[in-house]
């Protein structure tokens, strides 16, 4: 039978860091790939993580089978961050978490339970977003179709474009938003725009789908929720995909959550009743240990406090290699104006460069970065910036 399989294609972001690790050269840098590196550019553990594991290491009494939903307390925790400490989604039992592996299973459980349960079989996604968005959903079963949000001229959002192209969905269509640090393109939605979109949503009928993966990089925990804050205050169902591979780094221990909000609390009991068959049909029952880190951390103050603080750090030290890089670009010479890369939110920088620029990037320097011209900034570091930005002077 596996003579009729033909090769996949490599993955554009994955199989570029296949690529960068087979380049032998010794000033080789990987932009591509969305992980946060230090200065010194290791992916550091966090200490609030560490503790919390040694926290475990030391009590936990057993390994026997979670609930499919997962750790009770972590599901309660990620509700907290998502909506706050009293939202009224919340108190009014409107909403329910089942953990999940990742941001990436999050969204693959939501959309399954969307097509094998309900009407809505078309998803609008943002024209561009991440790649592995088409991927997850089209395999799953849902029609794709894009609204615009990137003018390329002006490096800023085409609201105009993203409000006309969403007034052509259907009642029952979802639309998948990036509740901050857009992937990609770094660019978010304003307060005012947040909820135009949410009274779009409502007046026609549309069910947002948020994914969450970068909470607490764009200008802080609370306020990076805003968005997905609005929206919950405005229309009667969503669904949330979030992810802790970044705000915690915990990528490879495969924890977030789908989070369903309904209009009531009997709707809300039933479509997650259907979450969780999801699951069991899936993998039958997450992995505990990243959610037992997260729940250790979040209801701890201390822990709390550290994992704020660390998380500061990395937004920050993300906030001053990007002021760095503009500065940078115009010492090595760049003469365009850079300058809207100091405006973009989150891990990212869209650049602008075109395929030629970035294939030259790889071929010439071995500085890697995604073909759509995004630059992980958050694995630039003082020591590989000038090496970086004389590249980019060289591509122009
Ligand atoms: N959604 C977006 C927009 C992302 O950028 C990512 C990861 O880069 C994810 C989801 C998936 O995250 P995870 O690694 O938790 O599956
Ligand atoms: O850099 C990005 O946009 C992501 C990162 O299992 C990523 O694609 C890498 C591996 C993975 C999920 C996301």
């Amino acid at each position: 039978i596996f003579s009729q399989v033909e090769l996949a294609p490599a993955d554009p972001i994955l199989g570029l860091t296949d690529a960068f690790k087979a380049d032998v050269r010794e000033h080789k840098v990987n932009l591509g790939v969305g992980i946060y590196k230090d200065e010194s550019g290791q992916t550091p553990i966090l200490k609030s993580v560490k503790f919390a594991e040694e926290k475990l290491l030391a009590t936990e009494k057993s390994k026997s089978y979670l609930g499919m939903e997962g750790v009770e307390a972590y599901n309660r925790a990620v509700q907290t961050l998502l909506f706050g400490a009293e939202h009224e989604v919340v108190s009014q039992s409107r909403a329910l978490t089942a953990q999940a592996p990742g941001g990436t299973g999050s969204l693959r459980v939501a959309a399954e339970f969307l097509v094998r349960h309900t009407d809505s079989k078309k998803i609008w996604i943002s024209n561009p977003t991440w790649a592995n968005h088409n991927n997850i959903f089209s395999t799953a079963g849902l029609d794709i179709a894009e609204y615009g949000y990137y003018q390329a001229e002006t490096h800023s959002l085409d609201f105009d474009a993203m409000l006309a192209d969403l007034q052509s969905a259907q009642a029952g269509d979802l639309v998948l938003l990036h509740g901050c640090c857009h992937n990609p393109t770094g660019i978010d939605l304003n307060i005012a725009q947040w909820q135009q979109i949410a009274d779009l949503c409502l007046a026609n009928g549309l069910v947002p789908l948020f994914d969450f993966a970068y909470q607490g990089f764009g200008a802080g925990v609370e306020e990076d929720a805003q968005g997905l804050r609005i929206v919950a205050n405005t229309v009667p169902e969503l669904i949330v995909a979030n992810s802790f591979s970044k705000n915690f780094g915990l990528y490879n221990e495969r924890i977030g959550a789908v989070t369903v909000v309904g209009s009531n609390s009997e709707q809300t009991v039933n479509a997650f009743s259907q979450i969780k068959s999801t699951i069991r049909a899936s993998y039958s029952n997450p992995p505990a240990h990243g959610a037992l880190i997260v729940s250790t951390i979040l209801e701890d103050a201390a822990l709390k406090q550290l994992w704020h603080d660390e998380l500061q750090e990395m937004r920050e030290r993300i906030a001053e290699m990007r002021t760095l890089f503009v500065a940078s670009l115009k010492s090595a010479g760049v003469s365009q104006d850079f300058e809207f890369i100091s405006r973009q939110n989150g891990m990212f920088s869209f650049s602008g460069l075109n395929k030629d620029q970035v294939n030259r990037l790889k071929e010439e320097f071995a500085v890697y970065i995604v073909g759509s011209g995004r630059i992980s900034v958050a694995g630039m570091t003082k020591t590989n910036m000038p090496v970086i930005c004389a590249a980019i002077a060289k591509v122009l």
